[in-house]
């Protein structure tokens, strides 16, 4: 059966790859399994329709069969689990790349999270001049610590994987910060991945939506 999954109908970064459908549409074109989408509003999102699906309102969610889902790293789990490619098969493997899964979420978004809500919803504050260089540390300690442990890895745990998905796409939103290119393996790394055929067609259906519905890709 073809999963569903729910996604911006106008997302903000008017297709830039950013939202966390990205991350769903990435997985299911590694694995070649097609995926149908739902488009929601920010008003729909937030009704007791899709509540269903994501108690906080948000997207992406998953819909297959009877299961629903939502976050992302447990919809990825899911597909990986029903599909062979997104995690290794040899159990102390697939229990690192899952892992690393884990770091990605609770790790290393959690202060990239902080950097964007700093830079969107708190520059015209008094502090946010003094605040946004601890900010910025913050993601700086986590990308030391994985700079050293990728060196020149091209994968962060053996063969290509869900972690590295999720990773990379975690990693992609520190973009717009410039602390990326402080970090030459991790932007290599992070190129490698975009140059994926799969991220390529993910990244291309994420864009398709900002285009019909009129909205255009930031420079
Ligand atoms: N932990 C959850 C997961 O991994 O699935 C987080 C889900 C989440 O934050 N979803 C966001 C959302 O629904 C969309 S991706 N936000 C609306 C809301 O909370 O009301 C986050 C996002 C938003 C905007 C951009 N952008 O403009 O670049 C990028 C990513």
């Amino acid at each position: 059966m073809t999963a569903t999954i729910t996604a911006f109908a106008t997302s903000p970064d008017r297709g830039a790859g950013l939202a966390r459908d990205m991350r769903l549409r990435w997985a299911f074109e590694e694995i070649g399994q097609p995926y149908d989408v739902r488009l929601v509003s920010f008003a729909e999102m937030k009704q007791p329709a899709h509540r269903a699906l994501n108690p906080f309102g948000q997207i992406p969610t998953y819909e297959e069969g009877g299961l629903a889902l939502f976050e992302t790293g447990s919809i990825i789990m899911q597909i990986a689990r029903s599909h062979p490619g997104l995690l290794p098969d040899e159990p102390n493997a697939r229990a690192r790349a899952i892992t690393w899964m884990f770091a990605a979420v609770s790790t290393v978004e959690q202060p990239i999270v902080e950097y964007q809500n700093a830079k969107l919803l708190e520059s015209n504050k008094s502090w946010a001049g003094e605040r946004m260089p601890m900010v910025k540390d913050r993601i700086r300690d986590r990308f030391n610590a994985l700079s050293a442990y990728l060196g020149d890895a091209e994968w962060i745990d053996g063969d290509f994987s869900a972690a590295d998905i999720m990773l990379v796409h975690v990693m992609l939103r520190a973009r717009s910060s410039g602390i990326l290119e402080e970090y030459p393996n991790i932007s290599a790394y992070i190129a490698r991945a975009q140059a994926r055929p799969a991220y390529q067609r993910a990244f291309a259906a994420q864009l398709a939506v900002a285009t019909a519905a009129g909205t255009t890709q930031p420079a």
